[in-house]
């Protein structure tokens, strides 16, 4: 089998968030003084947490292009074929084009981030991701003036990802982000977890992870990403528009239509572990509340 990228990295490879920062603020980039003292204060809570170990991790998953039980992911998805991968940018960019994912990963600066991470169904884990922040992704490619949406589409191939054998959902998964929430410093394309290439039903080889909405934003084996000025369509809002909408904060104030989002489970926590009280943007207030200042978080739910 080919070797495949990421497979020397290790956590001693990956950079220190600090000194990325400091990096940043130095050559100009997104992070300003302001911003840096804000995801300083969500790091120190980041690093608070105790990651969940590899094996829970990597085997109680949501992917439905490998089946709808938790634990088919791990057992289908060793079938997908992530290398050669390349992601397909297009839409309101400068520079539209198939990118080979080792093309664009000899670009990007990898670093750790520990993430809380709930679900929509009131359970959550704390993962320690490997990834770069999809600014770099985006800024790479040129975001043309008046684009202000991000759409992203999965990989289908159902001869592998046996789940798209069946209409669940329709295929390929699509998700969508808010250009100001793509261009967001927290907001990671995750390559790895715990300094491994990042295992198949975690979404490999690449995949998004937002922390402060819920887990099912987080699009596994992205193949598209496109610039558009118009609100994308996303996967569980067409399914169920009245459940799912497009924004998905993690917000306990406000309930899924079925259950309470007030508390959750922590994954791995054991049999009797006590449900935890969730916290607005999933702990990220400081972070991300300013994104929605002045918009109605009941209707845009
Ligand atoms: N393509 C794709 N991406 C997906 C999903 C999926 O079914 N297909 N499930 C989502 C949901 S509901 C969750 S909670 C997270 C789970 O990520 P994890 O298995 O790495 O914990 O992936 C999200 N990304
Ligand atoms: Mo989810």
């Amino acid at each position: 089998m080919a070797k495949r990228w990421t497979n020397d990295l290790t956590h001693a490879d990956v950079t220190p968030h600090r000194a990325y920062l400091n990096r940043r603020q130095l050559i100009g980039g997104l992070a300003g003084a302001g911003l840096a003292s804000a995801l300083g204060t969500s790091t120190q809570a980041a690093s608070n947490l105790k990651p969940n170990d590899w094996e829970t991790i990597t085997s109680y998953n949501n992917f439905y292009e490998f089946g709808t039980g938790k634990d088919d992911p791990r057992k289908h998805a060793h079938r997908l074929t992530t290398d050669p991968w390349s992601i397909r940018i297009d839409g309101m960019v400068e520079k539209p084009g198939d990118y080979a994912l080792g093309d664009i990963l000899s670009k990007m600066t990898i670093e750790e981030r520990i993430y809380r991470f709930r679900c929509v169904e009131a359970w959550s884990m704390v993962v320690p991701w490997n990834g770069f922040e999809l600014a770099d992704l985006l800024q790479m490619a040129g975001v043309k003036e008046g684009a202000k949406y991000v759409a992203f589409e999965t990989l289908v191939r159902p001869e592998e990802m046996i789940g798209q054998q069946y209409p669940v959902l329709k295929w390929p998964y699509v998700e969508g982000l808010r250009l100001d929430e793509a261009m967001h410093p927290l907001t990671l394309m995750a390559t790895g977890i715990y300094g491994k290439p990042i295992p198949n039903q975690n979404g490999a080889p690449i995949r998004l992870v937002v922390p402060w909405k819920y887990g099912f934003k987080s699009i596994k084996s992205i193949v598209r990403i496109t610039l558009t000025d118009k609100e994308p369509p996303t996967s569980w809002n067409t399914a169920i528009g009245s459940e799912y909408g497009f924004y998905s904060n993690v917000n306990p104030t406000v309930d899924h239509p079925r259950w309470s989002q007030a508390t959750e489970r922590t994954i791995g926590g054991g049999l009797f572990a006590k449900r935890q009280p969730t916290l607005m943007f999933n702990g990220y207030e400081s972070d991300v509340a300013s994104l929605y200042e002045g918009m109605d978080l009941r209707r845009n739910y």
